[in-house]
């Protein structure tokens, strides 16, 4: 597709590839074209509205464009919301298994799959956006689809994990599908001020 076709694009700094997979089939729907660049950020330890803030300045002024980042988590309710900002750490470390280990036995399995966008232009101050998912932790690991804490989690609503659903079922409502429906709107807004 060329840019007369499709003049609206987006540059989204991730070393996640499964993350530009998703975002390409969500901002495909709102005409939306995305250029991914592994570009690597300086993540600071806070909220996650606070490192995709970060971010998105750093990147958008070392590249001189607009960008996106996301920083994105899993929150567990009975474990006080943990690994919520520590998510990265934790996937690679305990693991899935390490998490249905302290699950063992809990009856409370509310969770949350939370995704924050930021955006920020070279000159700009940064903009973030929030998508959250509700669900419960698994018993065990399950699916094949999706990545790191797909596995252990079942959207509300539905009884199968997200590693259960292919990419276009979660992409209907997932969190980023969530961040992401609300930053493009936004976007395009922004791209006809801008004229
Ligand atoms: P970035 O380069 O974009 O930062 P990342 O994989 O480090 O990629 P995050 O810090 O946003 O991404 O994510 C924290 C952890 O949560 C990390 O282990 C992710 O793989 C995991 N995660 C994020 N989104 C997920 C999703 O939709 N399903 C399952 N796990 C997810």
């Amino acid at each position: 597709m060329n840019q007369t076709e499709n003049p609206l694009c987006i540059t989204f700094i991730t070393g996640n590839q499964h993350k530009v997979k998703e975002a390409q089939g969500i901002f495909h729907q709102f005409n939306i074209q995305v250029e991914h660049i592994d570009l690597g950020y300086p993540e600071i330890q806070g909220e996650l509205e606070d490192v995709a803030r970060f971010g998105a300045e750093y990147a958008a002024r070392r590249l001189g464009r607009p960008v996106i980042v996301e920083d994105a988590g899993l929150f567990i309710k009975a474990l006080n919301w943990f690994p919520g900002t520590y998510s990265s750490y934790v996937q690679d470390t305990l693991g899935n298994e390490g998490i249905l280990k302290l699950m063992k036995n809990v009856n409370d399995r509310y969770a949350e799959f939370r995704s924050v966008i930021g955006f920020a232009t070279p000159k700009t101050e940064p903009k973030t956006f929030l998508g959250v998912v509700g669900g419960h932790i698994a018993h065990q690991e399950k699916g094949k689809y999706g990545f790191a804490y797909d596995p252990i989690f079942i959207p509300e609503k539905y009884d199968l994990t997200f590693g259960e659903l292919t990419r276009e079922k979660k992409n209907e409502f997932s969190h980023r599908r969530r961040s992401l429906e609300r930053f493009a709107p936004w976007y395009k807004d922004f791209l006809v001020s801008e004229e």
